[in-house]
Formats: C-alpha cells, structure tokens, sequence
C-alpha cells in the first residue's frame, strides 16, 4: 500500500480533498506547521515546518508520493513568500529526493499565468506570466521541479490549480473552477500514471468558459465530471455583489493581477 504524504493539511484546499483521498489511500499521512480543524478519524497527522529541511527528511522517510500544498496560498509580503513558497518548496522537494521518493505533485496556482488576458486561450507551453510574488514562487516552483525530474528522475506533476470549491464563486471563477472530485482525479494521475514524468495540467472542471487549453490534463487521461455551467445562475448573481475592477475584470489573474498595479491601459497586460 502506497505511503503518500499531504503537506499543507489545515489549510481549505486539503479540508476538502483529505477525506477522498483517504478513500484511495488508506495510507495517506496529513502534515502542516498547524494543527487542522478537523482530522478524520484514523488519518494520522505529523507536524512539520516546511522552512526545517531534517524535519521535512523525516516526515517523507518511506514515503512513495507527496502531494504539495504547503505554503503560502495567497498575496503576501515577499519574506512571507519566500518562506514558505521558495524555502518550502525547495526543502520539501530536495527531502523528497533525498528519501527515494517516486512522485511529486505540485499545487502550483493559476496566478503562475494571472497576467495573460481573459480574452487569450493559452495552454501549458507559452511563457509564464505571473501576478503577483506568489505567482512568482509556484512559476519558481514548477521550474523546480523540472529540474529534478529531469536530473534526479523524480515524477512531477505541476497542477495550476483555479479555485477550489463545491460551486463556482464568481464569473471569473466560471472560467477556471474545479470541483474537489475532480482535483482528486488529477492527484491520482500525478501519483499513478505510469508515463508521467514532468507535466503541467490546468486544475479546472469541464468549464464552457475556461480560457485553458488543457490538453496536457486530457492527454494524461482526464475526464472532469463536473461542469461550470450547471452552476451558472448562483456564479452570476454572486458577480452582482462585487465591485467593478477594471484592471482584474480583463485579467485571467482577476483581484491577483490588480493589485499594487500602476502601469498603464493597453500596455503589456493587453496582449
Ligand atoms: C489561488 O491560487 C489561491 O490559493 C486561492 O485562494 C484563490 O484565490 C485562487 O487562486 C483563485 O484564483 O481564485
């Protein structure tokens, strides 16, 4: 039985997967600095700081996968994301490494790439094109784990994750959504496809208005079952309640891409 390990387990994206990855591994081990809210019954927890390389060692001793959601999940001062998204990425991969570990799969973030317009369709091949520093800290940490898969072998899958929830949010949210049984079914290709060596997938639902080429997720054999526009009225009437943004309105990145922004219309952004 496979030994697979969560980082980042208090924090709202793990709250919503643990239970259902649980089912699949029977194995899996939570960590995260904090304690969770909640920990299901006979889940085992270990704390560990992701900025501690001996402690991230041993937690990963005999692991088979990680799944890395560690980190700082949102805009933050740069000594914030540096902490925890560059130190924490780099020290959680090289433990993983260093204890034999097979696979590796990355919640990279949407915000990689938050400062393409809405208006282009773009895949997994173009430049990346970040947001914000964290945006900055998963390109960096994509980069990363390409350099040890294809150094030291290990089997990555980067998931440029959009948002995470039971229902749609907001318009924005209508393009790149994904619901938690759907972002399971890619977390078990990052730990199981037998081809998979370095991947960048996009962690969205079948979603009619997704400005992702997401190609990649398919040629691994993803088939979402859950679609954007069965939720379309609550996203919309939930848009209805938000201020206008100018800037993040034409953003693929949205708020991310608008904030501390000061350069001019029709600039780079616009292309
Ligand atoms: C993310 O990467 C964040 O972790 C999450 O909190 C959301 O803000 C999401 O992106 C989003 O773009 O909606």
């Amino acid at each position: 039985m496979k030994r697979i390990v969560l980082t980042g387990a208090a924090g709202g994206v793990a709250g919503q997967i643990s239970p259902l990855l649980h089912q699949t591994y029977p194995n899996l081990v939570l960590s995260d600095r904090v304690l969770p809210r909640t920990v299901a019954p006979g889940v085992p927890f270990v704390q560990a700081d992701l900025t501690d390389l001996s402690a991230m060692e041993k937690l990963l001793e005999g692991a088979d996968g990680v799944i890395h959601l560690g980190g700082y999940s949102v805009e933050g001062p740069w000594e914030t994301i540096q902490d925890a998204n560059i130190t924490g990425f780099y020290n959680t991969i090289e433990a993983a490494h260093r204890q034999g570990v097979e696979r590796f799969v990355f919640a990279s973030s949407n915000h990689a790439v938050g400062f393409y317009p809405r208006a282009k369709t773009i895949g997994v091949d173009e430049r990346v094109r970040p947001d914000s520093r964290y945006g900055v800290s998963k390109a960096f940490g994509e980069a990363l784990g390409s350099l040890y898969a294809d150094k030291f072998g290990l089997r990555v899958l980067n998931i440029r994750i959009g948002n995470v929830a039971e229902k749609p949010a907001d318009l924005r949210r209508l393009a790149i959504w994904i619901h938690p049984d759907d972002l399971v079914q890619l977390i078990r290709i990052g730990l199981e496809h037998p081809e998979l060596r370095n991947e960048i997938v996009y962690g969205a639902s079948d979603n009619a208005r997704a400005w992702w080429d997401n190609a990649s997720a398919t040629r691994l054999g993803y088939a979402p079952r859950h679609r954007s526009e069965d939720h379309v009225a609550y996203a919309l009437a939930e848009q209805e309640r938000l201020p206008p943004d100018p800037v993040g309105d034409r953003l693929q990145g949205g708020s991310f891409s608008s904030a501390e922004y000061v350069a001019q219309p029709k600039e780079p952004s616009e292309s």
